[in-house]
């Protein structure tokens, strides 16, 4: 009996992993890629074979202009052609989102872009989020790989706002139930999460984390590239959340030749692990 409920969860096995857009792209330069290291990670998801989610985030390309047309304010007629700007944020999104899609397809990999403010739409009146999941549940059992992206979206308010690829994940986590979601892996452009250690007065990376002590972290990396969706401070909020489901989930630097796929096939890999 024990070991049916086992296999049940092992066929259905997801992991979800969010390549940064500190990663994918360099976000000091605006529309600056990093070719390579898409390349590579793209190439490690494949290697692993492992039913994945990928997320992107927006880097170089959906934070400076959401952010020229501060989009995350919401509606606001004052603001000189910001609903163009929403769309203009939505299309460097796609843009973004192509040039992954098509390093899965060069290697002939079925992988699909779901585009997030499609199938997202939310109710700020109520602090809620609805979403079409079944695109993704189809893409998963045609053994296709979807792959969504940090975007805009609408509010059946009559505003706007953005959607982040971290809030993506916790949503996925706590709605998707067609799925076990194994872990969650953030491929980012750093080892993991840095914090002070005030007795030795040293940076260091934390390699293990306790979800219940997340919120006290004397965190060391508070970058200050532009980031429209809260940043470092923002990333541990929903990783909070995703941990209180019960999901592990592991930072890891993306740049490393074979982190994300050792990560995949459950290898052990330096970075840091946050634990239940
Ligand atoms: O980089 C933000 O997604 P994130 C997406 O995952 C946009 O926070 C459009 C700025």
């Amino acid at each position: 009996m024990i070991k049916k409920v086992y296999d049940v969860k092992k066929s259905k096995e997801i992991i979800i992993l969010k390549l940064g857009g500190g990663l994918i792209t360099d976000k000091n330069k605006p529309f600056s890629l990093r070719e390579e290291v898409i390349e590579n990670s793209v190439h490690q998801i494949i290697r692993s074979k492992k039913k994945v989610i990928v997320i992107h985030g927006g880097g170089s390309f959906g934070h400076p202009t959401a952010q020229e047309y501060q989009i995350n304010k919401g509606k606001d007629p004052s603001i000189a052609n910001q609903i163009y700007g929403l769309t203009k944020t939505h299309d460097v999104m796609v843009k973004l989102n192509s040039i992954i899609i098509e390093k899965f397809l060069k290697q002939n990999v079925a992988s699909l872009s779901i585009q997030t403010s499609s199938i997202f739409v939310k109710d700020s009146s109520k602090d809620l989020f609805s979403c079409n999941f079944e695109p993704i549940i189809r893409c998963l059992s045609l053994g296709i790989i979807p792959v969504i992206y940090g975007d805009i979206v609408f509010d059946l308010q009559g505003d706007f706002s953005i959607l982040s690829g971290d809030k993506i994940i916790l949503l996925l986590c706590q709605y998707l139930k067609e799925f076990f979601i194994s872990k969650v892996i953030f491929a980012v452009e750093v080892e993991g999460i840095f914090i002070y250690n005030k007795d030795m007065d040293i940076i260091e990376l934390a390699e293990e984390i306790k979800c219940s002590k997340l919120d006290s972290l004397p965190l060391a990396n508070l970058d200050k590239k532009i980031d429209v969706t809260g940043g470092i401070k923002g990333k541990l909020d929903n990783i909070h959340s995703i941990c209180k489901l019960g999901i592990p989930v592991q930072l890891i630097n993306g740049k490393d030749e074979e982190k994300i796929y050792k990560c995949l096939i459950n290898k052990e890999v330096k970075g840091t692990s946050i634990t239940i």
